[in-house]
């Protein structure tokens, strides 16, 4: 799968603003996954960044202290690191001090508040950040949510590009009210997508069961709106289940704030010590296959398209659903020139035809063609997008339509019609390939 446009022309950005710092996970790190459905995805994702390598708490030998010191390095002066909520430059020390310590962004009383040697999340550095001690304390185990009512200001300095400013809500400041479990704690807007990020690590990273090389307990935490689940996380010992949250309310924080070069290098460090990294800083938009049910099932192919009239090619998409039952598959064309007539064309072959019929675009698709995917010719409109619900059980053939069989690939491509130099011709779309379940 590839990221939405949005997302991709984010992640393009933020890659060339990161250039020389941020590595991006090794490659073929993620070959495993299965972004098909959000069980398979939870699933697969969850087996390649489990079982990472425990770092002790507090040692003298390298512990969190030294792993965050260098995750949070001020990227202004390498010798000082940036904490999480207010966003001031210290000195790094290498171990307790008077000016900033560890903030357990999921705390430690929801779930697993015994640091033994064998707690994985106590000491996980991707939830775990440096953190200004007054800040910490006001954060105290407050869920995380946006403040509506009786919220105190927590400002922050203006570092590495963002932060300062106060008494203008929200401005650049993190906003708190009430307290522990009843209170609500809402993060400054350039980090509460970086906090919203770890939480979800932290709901897809622990499912319960023991770790693989270990055999330590682990428990199964998981994200919530619920804060009367939240609550009955806090019993003062080690629970094999725990809620956090607020879900919605992070994955609000997640869109807001997208993954810049600071947090980049912060999973890189990270992952380079545990052997484990944040799936959602490499893919922010895995976010909405598993916590929303919007996946993409299947893969580009012949990518990219010929470019059309409108200077890019055209890109065709799979949402919704691969499971047959689930009725509930649909593809997507976009990046089209506005009011342009065209339809969907279907084949379990793929294949490669430059330019056929005359046409500009290139043909992926072979053997047993259908057309009209659908059952509907479409017209672009003053998008330049068009889309279509797919019947599993009408798939147009040649010799008529045909049901899916569960295992079967089929591919997918659009046929579109264009505007070249006053000549009326025609282009087609990348391909796009999905196997039914
Ligand atoms: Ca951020
Ligand atoms: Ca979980």
């Amino acid at each position: 799968m590839r990221p939405l446009k949005t997302t991709g022309l984010l992640l393009a950005f933020f890659a060339l603003a990161a250039a020389g710092s941020a590595q991006g996970p090794p490659p073929g790190y993620y070959s495993t996954v299965d972004t098909t459905t959000a069980a398979s995805l939870r699933s697969t994702l969850h087996a390649v960044i489990d079982d990472h390598t425990r770092y002790p708490y507090t040692s003298g030998s390298t512990d969190t202290w030294d792993i965050l010191g260098l995750a949070q390095r001020d990227p202004a002066n390498a010798s000082r690191i940036l904490d999480v909520y207010r966003n001031r430059s210290f000195v790094r020390q290498s171990g307790g001090n008077s000016f900033y310590n560890r903030e357990h962004s999921w705390p430690t009383s929801y779930g697993f508040p015994s640091n033994g040697s064998g707690n994985m999340p106590f000491t996980d550095c991707h939830m775990l950040f440096l953190c200004d001690d007054g800040y910490n304390s006001s954060r105290s185990n407050k869920p995380f949510g946006n403040c509506t009512a009786g919220c105190g200001e927590l400002t922050t300095d203006a570092n590495g590009g963002v932060g300062g400013g106060s008494g203008v809500f929200p401005g650049q400041s993190n906003w708190t009210s009430g307290s522990f479990t009843n209170g609500t704690f809402q993060v400054n807007v350039f980090r509460k997508g970086d906090i919203a990020r770890a939480q979800l690590y932290a709901d897809v990273r622990y499912e319960g069961g023991t770790h693989g090389i270990t055999g330590v307990s682990e428990p199964d935490l998981i994200l919530t709106d619920n804060t009367g689940q939240i609550a009955a996380s806090n019993t003062g010992q080690n629970e094999s289940v725990a809620y956090m949250g607020r879900l919605a309310v992070l994955l609000d924080w997640h869109y807001a704030d997208p993954v810049d070069a600071f947090e980049q290098t912060r999973n890189d460090i990270v992952a380079s010590y545990q052997g484990n990294r944040n799936p959602f800083v490499d893919h922010p938009e895995w976010v909405d296959c598993l916590f929303v049910g919007s996946c993409e099932p299947g893969a580009p192919y012949c990518s990219p398209a010929a470019a059309n009239s409108t200077g890019q090619p055209a890109v065709i998409e799979g949402r919704g659903s691969a499971v047959i039952a689930d009725d509930d598959f649909r593809l997507l064309a976009f990046q089209l020139p506005n009011q342009a007539a065209g339809f969907f064309l279907c084949s379990q072959t793929q294949g490669f035809i430059l330019n056929p019929g005359g046409s500009s675009g290139n043909l992926c698709l072979a053997g047993n063609i259908g057309r009209v995917v659908g059952g509907q010719i479409v017209n672009s409109g003053f998008f330049g997008s068009f889309a279509v619900s797919v019947d599993p059980t009408a798939l147009p053939q040649p010799t008529g339509s045909v049901s899916a069989m569960a295992g079967e690939t089929w591919n997918f491509q659009a046929w579109y019609r264009d505007f070249a130099a006053g000549q009326v011709t025609s282009n087609f779309t990348d391909g796009w390939s999905m196997t039914w379940q």
